[in-house]
């Protein structure tokens, strides 16, 4: 059975944009596929501020997976800085990484810009989601378009290290939504949807109150000319908003244009907002159920020796292939 794995920043409550893009597909995809999904909390480091609380938002997005759909049974669940392999194989992946590849990554450069006293883990992200994935030789990688690059960094780095040291990784592919939607800010549709954006208003958080949902989809940015068609370039609100429902309703973009050929743009987003809501409701009874129960602490336990044994059977072949550690006695 092929392995699909992917993993989420604890850096705040999950968007619309983090269940659409990666969290939707992995529910798609757990009967067809041996699932591992994680919360990258090493990963967070890199963009450190004092308001987050990475335990707690570790544990409230393991609620979030398990309340979205995600089957513990079928999902091994996991924290990633439980699993001490994937810094160990980082740094040896970052001793066949070279810096120029890495400097010609968008979310550096785009991050870097931000805050130009950032850190060594910035620049090196990359290489650290590179040992995520080859750890467990996964096949299929389930990210939003965002990530399509980090992913493609994972396979050059394994075909390299492959091709100098022998068969050692399973080279991954990149898992992207049909259409290969990205939610984008509702009030800045050129941004994608962040979940650490300045602006919250821009933004669905998964448990956000319904009236604030309804808040934001009414008075999302949207154009002039009242048309309910999707055009990326000149229309990029009303664009976003049929990419929502049609994720949502599981419908193509021409089939939301025919069903709202002769709407208003004020009832286009009433009907986003129902869906929205819609969903989102479900989600959060699940999930106020979850972060009161002990079925989190019981997951990750049951969950924990497995991937370790994985990921150490995974580092000594990678420590034979490049012939570091004790020297066995033949
Ligand atoms: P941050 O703002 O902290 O950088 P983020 O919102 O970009 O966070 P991540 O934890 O980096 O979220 O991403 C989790 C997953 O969600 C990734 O697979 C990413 O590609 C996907 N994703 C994030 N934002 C969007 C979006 N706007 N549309 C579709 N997919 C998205
Ligand atoms: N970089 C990703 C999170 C992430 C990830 C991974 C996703 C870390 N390691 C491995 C898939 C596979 C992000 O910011 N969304």
């Amino acid at each position: 059975m092929k392995r699909l794995l992917t993993g989420l920043q604890p850096t705040g409550v999950i968007t619309l944009g983090n269940y659409i893009g990666a969290i939707k597909q992995m529910v798609e995809y757990q009967n067809d596929y041996e699932s591992y999904i994680f919360v990258a909390d090493l990963h967070s480091l890199t963009v450190l501020n004092d308001e987050n609380n990475i335990k707690e938002n570790t544990k409230s997005l393991i609620a979030l997976y398990l309340a979205c759909g995600i089957d513990p049974k079928k999902n091994t669940i996991f924290i990633q800085s439980d699993n001490e392999y994937h810094t160990n194989l980082a740094w040896i992946l970052e001793c066949h990484t070279y810096f120029g590849e890495l400097s010609r990554m968008h979310q550096f450069k785009e991050k870097s810009k931000k805050n130009t006293n950032f850190s060594a883990g910035l620049f090196t992200y990359p290489v650290l989601m590179a040992a995520d994935i080859l750890l467990y030789d996964t096949d299929l990688v389930p990210v939003g378009i965002d990530q399509k690059q980090h992913v493609e960094i994972a396979r050059d780095i394994a075909i390299r290290f492959n091709k100098k040291y022998g068969e050692t990784f399973t080279v991954p592919d990149c898992l992207i939504t049909k259409s290969g939607t990205k939610i984008m800010d509702l009030v800045t549709p050129d941004k994608k949807m962040s979940k650490s954006a300045e602006n919250k208003r821009g933004v669905i958080y998964l448990l956000d109150s319904e009236s604030d949902i309804r808040k934001k989809i009414m008075s999302a940015t949207t154009d002039s000319d009242m048309l309910v068609k999707y055009d990326k370039e000149n229309k990029p609100g009303i664009s976003n908003l049929i990419s929502i429902y049609s994720s949502l309703k599981n419908v193509s973009i021409e089939e939301v244009e025919e069903e709202f050929k002769n709407s208003n743009y004020g009832n286009f987003k009433r009907a986003v907002a129902d869906i929205v809501v819609e969903e989102l409701t479900k989600i959060q009874e699940k999930y106020n159920y979850y972060i009161n129960s002990d079925c989190i602490d019981k997951i990750l336990d049951e969950n924990i020796d497995k991937v370790r044994k994985i990921a150490k059977d995974k580092y000594d072949l990678v420590k034979e292939r490049i012939s570091i550690g004790r020297s066995k006695k033949l």
